[in-house]
Order: C-alpha cells, then sequence, then structure tokens
C-alpha cells in the first residue's frame, strides 16, 4: 500500500518488513566496523540520535560543520561498504516511485533510543538534489513531521513504523523534516529502540 503526500512524496507502508532480519544483522556487521556515536553540531549541542554510515560516504558533523567524508572519523578507515542486498532494495523502492536510475553511494544509519528526537532541517549536504532520499524504518514508531520548503508553519505528521518506507524526490527532496521524541517501547526484532537508514547520493 502507497501513500502519497505531495508531488514526488510516497510511504510505503512495510514494503521492507519482511527482509528486516536480513537488514538488522547487516547493519549489526557495519556497526561493528564503525560504531554508532553521537555527533556534537558546529552549535556546540551533542546529538540525541546515535549516527554511523555505510558505502563510499558518510554523513558526519562536528565543530567544523555538515559533510561527507571517504573515511570515519573514530576509525581513520574508509566507511563500510554498503550491503549489497540493502542498496538493491533501496534501488528498488526509488524505482517503484518513478525514479529508476536512483544508485545510492551514502547509507545513514540513525538509532534513536526514548528520548531522542530530531529537529526540523533540510538534507543539503548533497550535491545533487535531483536524487531522491529513500529511508527505511524499523522497530518502535515515532511521529515524522513533514513541512515545506519554508521554515515555519505547522509541518504534517505522520506515523512511521517498522518496515516503512519513504522516497522524497522532485521538489519535495527539500522539505523541512523531522522525527518527534521517541517514546519508551519494545520491538521484538530492535528492543527499545527505532532505527533509521536513509540512502543518499551524496
Ligand atoms: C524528507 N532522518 O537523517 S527519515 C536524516 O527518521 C533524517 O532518522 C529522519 O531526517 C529519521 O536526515 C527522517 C525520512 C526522511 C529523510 C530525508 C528526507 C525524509 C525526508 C529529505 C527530504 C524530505
Ligand atoms: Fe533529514
Amino acid at each position: 500500500e502507497v501513500t502519497q503526500f505531495s508531488e514526488q512524496a510516497y510511504l510505503l507502508h512495510g514494503h521492507v518488513a519482511s527482509q528486516a532480519d536480513t537488514i538488522l544483522s547487516h547493519l549489526r556487521d557495519v556497526i561493528k566496523q564503525s560504531p554508532l556515536r553521537q555527533f556534537v553540531t558546529p552549535g556546540g549541542g551533542k546529538m540525541s540520535v546515535r549516527t554511523s554510515s555505510c558505502g563510499d560516504f558518510g554523513w558526519i558533523t562536528d565543530k567544523k560543520g555538515y559533510r561527507y567524508t571517504d573515511t570515519d572519523p573514530i576509525t581513520k578507515k574508509p566507511w563500510p561498504p554498503m550491503p549489497e542486498t540493502l542498496k538493491t532494495l533501496a534501488e528498488q523502492a526509488a524505482a517503484k516511485c518513478g525514479f529508476e536510475s536512483f544508485s545510492p553511494n551514502a547509507c545513514l544509519i540513525n538509532v534513536y533510543h526514548p528520548g531522542a528526537a530530531m529537529g526540523l532541517h533540510q538534507d543539503k549536504d548533497e550535491s545533487d538534489f535531483s536524487q531522491p532520499i529513500v529511508s527505511f524504518s524499523f522497530g518502535l514508531p515515532v511521529t515524522f513531521l513533514w513541512g515545506g520548503l519554508k521554515r515555519g508553519g505547522s509541518p504534517q505528521k505522520v506515523t512511521l513504523q517498522h518496515g516503512d518506507v519513504l522516497v522524497w524526490g522532485g521538489p519535495d527532496r527539500l522539505r523541512y523534516h523531522g522525527v518527534k521524541k521517541l517514546a519508551n517501547g519494545q520491538h521484538p526484532l530492535t528492543g527499545n529502540v527505532r532505527v533509521n537508514l536513509t540512502f543518499r547520493v551524496r
């Protein structure tokens, strides 16, 4: 079942739920090589979300700013490769929404514990905004917020659940978005956390 929010913004309900076990085991492998960490933003605040990356590039932030790098600043080694199954699933989801030539080279892994949230922001650290962003959600549900192309106004709310896939492209690629504070809970596959993957072209 597909919900279209806007011109080129789609929610594929439970689309990767049946592959969750496989995907999560690939992720456990990735974060053994490049551990989850809480970044400090240029403003000096520590992010509540725990993050890692896989693929040719990973997203980082520090006092100097937000950017993609080809090495993990903790391990000083290249980011772990993007598991082929994950890349293929992301490409298939994008294709279902009309993005036939999507080939992500970065996958950002966000892990939310209860209390973690992500404020409204735009994803602007990539070089080609004509490329969509594909996200997979696992584990605990959260309220996702999506707004307009400018700050201000009240964002729309939608619950993201285990196995849900979002695809944002075209004009919707630059919408403000975020997630509300994660509530306590338990999920059979992830325990007390929510896991979000975002596949991008740097
Ligand atoms: C809409 N992550 O990593 S995923 C992020 O749940 C991020 O961890 C959130 O925002 C999370 O940057 C939301 C869904 C998502 C991702 C990117 C988008 C929605 C988007 C880019 C543009 C518009
Ligand atoms: Fe984002």
